[in-house]
């Protein structure tokens, strides 16, 4: 059987942690695209140059023309611009639409059968614009975000609780950022909830509400700490887990930014919910009812999802 092959848009610091985690975990081939073609080639020949070493075989190549990533299972998409000082989201949606535009182009031309992740700021409005842009099927496009939020809130959590990150589990939905909302009553340490946990003594309240704002903000205390640029190596992993699902149909259940048509009372939008993800992209999405206040959270998230794919709306139709 031929190898599988992975499209990488975008080989700055997530596309090129995303190639050598392809690598190392023996996914298929790689063709990194850049608008800096040099980038894509060097991190290309470089990570190749690491498959010795580690006993993998992955072709890895870089390329400045969308015609080398005709025939791709998966793409995975990270173009775009960082937000910088003094730049608002507004902005940022005004530069990244339009490259996501651009790249919706080339998917549609070169592989319209791919399964596509984007992983692009700000996250549900650029996913939103590349199935618009695409025309591929919206079960075929999802964005990467809740595996992140909830990767760092179970990390958070085991940390708080002293137990390994592999028995904790965390259920976030919503748009990705400070509008996440995540669900405590679904999280667990090996299928018990938090709530119950607290009333163990095992932590309070207030330290729970602090690893969800921490949590919430997860991206910005790394943005400070870097100083230049964003997370990459979580991001990275947490895109290469819903990849891996699909080209295995494995059918795991995991946090994304999904099409919902009627879910949760949303019709025609992306937003972070819990999918199964297998051979068929986005196969089944949970809806689980929500109590008052768990709704409250979730529409105002929407609302500010909604009012990002407005601008996106404007600038590319
Ligand atoms: O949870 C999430 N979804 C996120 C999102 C978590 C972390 C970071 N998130 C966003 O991912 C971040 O805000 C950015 O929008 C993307 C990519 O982050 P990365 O850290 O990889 O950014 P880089 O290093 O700046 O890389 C972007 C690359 C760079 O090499 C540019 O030359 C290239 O994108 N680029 C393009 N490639 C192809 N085509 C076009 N038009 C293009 N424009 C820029």
């Amino acid at each position: 059987m031929a190898r599988k092959k992975i499209a990488l848009i975008g080989a700055g610091n997530i596309g090129g942690t995303l190639a050598h985690l392809i690598g190392l975990k023996d996914l298929g081939d790689v063709v990194m695209f850049d608008v800096f073609p040099g980038v894509a080639a060097g991190k290309a020949l470089d990570i190749m140059q690491s498959g010795p070493v580690d006993g993998f075989d992955s072709e890895m190549k870089g390329t400045g023309d969308y015609a080398d990533i005709s025939g791709s299972d998966v793409v995975i998409v990270t173009a775009g611009f960082p937000r910088m000082p003094g730049m608002s989201r507004d902005d940022l949606v005004a530069k990244n639409a339009g490259v996501i535009a651009t790249v919706a182009e080339g998917i549609k031309t070169h592989c319209p059968d791919a399964f596509v992740i984007v992983i692009t700021n700000p996250l549900d409005a650029m996913v939103w614009v590349m199935q618009q842009k695409s025309g591929l099927p919206p079960e075929k496009v999802v964005g990467m975000a809740g595996v992140l939020d909830s990767s760092r809130f179970r990390l958070f959590l085991a940390h708080e609780f002293n137990v390994s990150v592999e028995d904790v589990t965390a259920f976030v939905l919503g748009g990705h950022g400070d509008t996440m909302v995540p669900l405590t009553r679904y999280s667990t340490v090996a299928g018990v909830p938090v709530p119950d946990l607290i009333k163990m003594g095992w932590s309070t309240q207030e330290k729970i509400d602090a690893i969800v704002t921490r949590t919430a903000n997860g991206g910005g205390e790394i943005v400070k700490l870097l100083e230049k640029g964003s997370a990459f190596y979580a991001p990275a992993a947490s895109a290469i887990a819903m990849a891996e699902s699909y080209l295995k149909d494995k059918k795991r259940v995991l946090p994304a930014a999904a099409w919902l048509s009627g879910q949760y009372g949303i019709d025609g939008m992306y937003v972070g919910v819990p999918v199964v993800i297998g051979a068929g992209g986005v196969e089944r999405i949970l809806e689980v009812e929500f109590t008052p206040a768990e709704d409250a959270a979730f529409k105002k998230s929407c609302a500010a999802v909604q009012e990002l794919i407005d601008a996106s709306k404007k600038l590319v139709g």
